[in-house]
């Protein structure tokens, strides 16, 4: 044990404590059948929780973590650490990138070989403890190597390098036996059309993912594989705007039927949506897969990573999780870091706890919403007319038939109410 969390008991499920505690979150309890714990399948994010240093655009380092330093026993240090606060919170998945966990050597063989250390490091860790691995991931965006791209890079050594980067980050995550392998693009993008070949990049972009996919294949991994989309940054235009833009990707490099989406909060309101838009794109194209659950400062205008505090807000969120039939591999991972005057380790049980409560709230009430079925039937009764044998036959009949039957029949179509502020209304009532 490290005394890191010294004087913090474990979190358990009491409903009326001032304290750190869960007051919403009740893993064991059942809802439509399944145990909370796992509807929601939260995990932690190793990189914001022990490896961001508490930098802002002004300044350094605020957080002075005793694992800070570039040694494997620092490493060894944070591992132990973060395991302590894995228990601590009783999450069920953490994730991480390469980059979070060993320091980087000086030749790819060296970090490897760390990597492949602190690999077998976590194995042991996670024999004594429940915690398990939601997804692992490359980092190929914050060494200088990556800064023109990693798979788009200009520079084919560049794209060796992650290709490399990446199959051994599959082969720890299966190893590890994680549920998803995710791809977020980085620098997958440009600063200026004026030195870049957008139709080059996105060639190698497409073959890099099919490579992936193939490599997913010839290892046997049966994780599902996700691409996670951001527009912005930290490239001015990236390739991986939002679902849509990868959705036409996808089906452009043959990929639809094997990658999904793993969608950010934070991402799509970058992406100038709402989080369940997104997920709603997702799931009626068949690629929903997983979520990073943040929240972004709502007047800067970059992705600030906050832990959630919206109930309302992922309340909505979660219903569209919930009717696309719930998590099957994906999960809840708290892509979320603390703010940078949050020294305490008390704040990062406190960030998590909230968090994790409010995304219990939020998915009671989505799910009350569901059980409820007001909305369900009120979007079906707004487009049963397509439901009559009339309006599905008109999906089969042609422009010519159609204009015959409109003079024939004299349509005349009648405008109906959409009921906005009354399905609010129904929503109000639930969360
Ligand atoms: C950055 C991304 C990143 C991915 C994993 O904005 O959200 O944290 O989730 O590389
Ligand atoms: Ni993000
Ligand atoms: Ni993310």
């Amino acid at each position: 044990m490290t005394d890191f969390f010294k004087g913090i008991p474990a979190l358990s499920y009491d409903p009326d404590s001032t304290d750190i505690a869960f007051r919403h979150y009740n893993p064991d309890e059942v809802i439509g059948g399944k145990r909370m714990e796992e509807h929601l399948r939260f995990a932690v994010a190793y990189w914001h929780s022990f490896a961001w240093p508490g930098g802002d655009p002004f300044g350094a380092e605020t957080f002075e973590r005793p694992w800070f330093g570039d040694t494997m026993d620092l490493a060894r240090l944070k591992a132990d650490v973060a395991f302590e606060m894995f228990d601590l919170l009783n999450v069920p998945f953490f994730c991480w990138h390469d980059a979070d966990i060993r320091p980087e050597g000086d030749t790819f063989a060296e970090s490897l070989h760390r990597f492949q250390e602190m690999i077998d490091y976590f194995g042991e860790k996670m024999e004594a403890s429940k915690t398990r691995l939601l997804w692992g991931t490359a980092n190929l965006f914050s060494h200088r190597r990556f800064m023109s791209g990693a798979a788009t890079n200009p520079d084919p050594e560049v794209f060796a390098w992650s290709a490399a980067t990446v199959k051994n980050c599959m082969d720890a995550t299966h190893k590890l036996q994680g549920e998803n392998y995710v791809l977020w693009g980085g620098r997958e993008g440009y600063e200026t059309l004026l030195n870049t070949d957008l139709r080059r990049e996105r060639q190698q972009a497409g073959r890099f993912l099919q490579m992936a996919v193939e490599y997913k294949h010839k290892i046997g991994f049966k994780g599902a594989i996700l691409v996670e989309p951001k527009p912005q940054e930290p490239s001015k235009h990236q390739y991986d705007f939002d679902v849509a833009t990868v959705y036409g990707f996808l089906k452009e490099f043959g990929l639809e039927g094997e990658v999904q989406m793993n969608i950010e909060q934070g991402h799509a309101i970058l992406a100038g949506h709402s989080f369940e838009h997104e997920l709603a794109l997702a799931t009626a194209l068949g690629i929903f897969g997983s979520i990073d659950m943040n929240r972004n400062d709502y007047q800067s205008g970059w992705d600030t990573d906050q832990f959630p505090n919206n109930v309302p807000e992922v309340a909505l969120a979660y219903y569209e999780v919930l009717r696309a039939g719930g998590f099957t591999t994906g999960g809840t991972n708290f892509d979320a870091k603390l703010r940078r005057q949050s020294l305490d380790p008390v704040d990062l049980i406190a960030a998590h706890a909230g968090a994790m409560d409010v995304c219990a709230r939020g998915f009671k009430a989505a799910a009350a919403m569901l059980e409820d079925g007001t909305l369900e039937k009120m979007r079906a009764a707004r487009y049963g007319g397509w439901d009559s044998s009339g309006g599905k036959a008109l999906l089969e009949s042609d422009f010519e038939t159609i204009a015959a039957q409109v003079e024939a029949d004299g349509i005349n179509p009648q405008p109906r109410s959409g009921r906005q502020e009354i399905l609010e209304n129904i929503v109000n009532r639930f969360v």
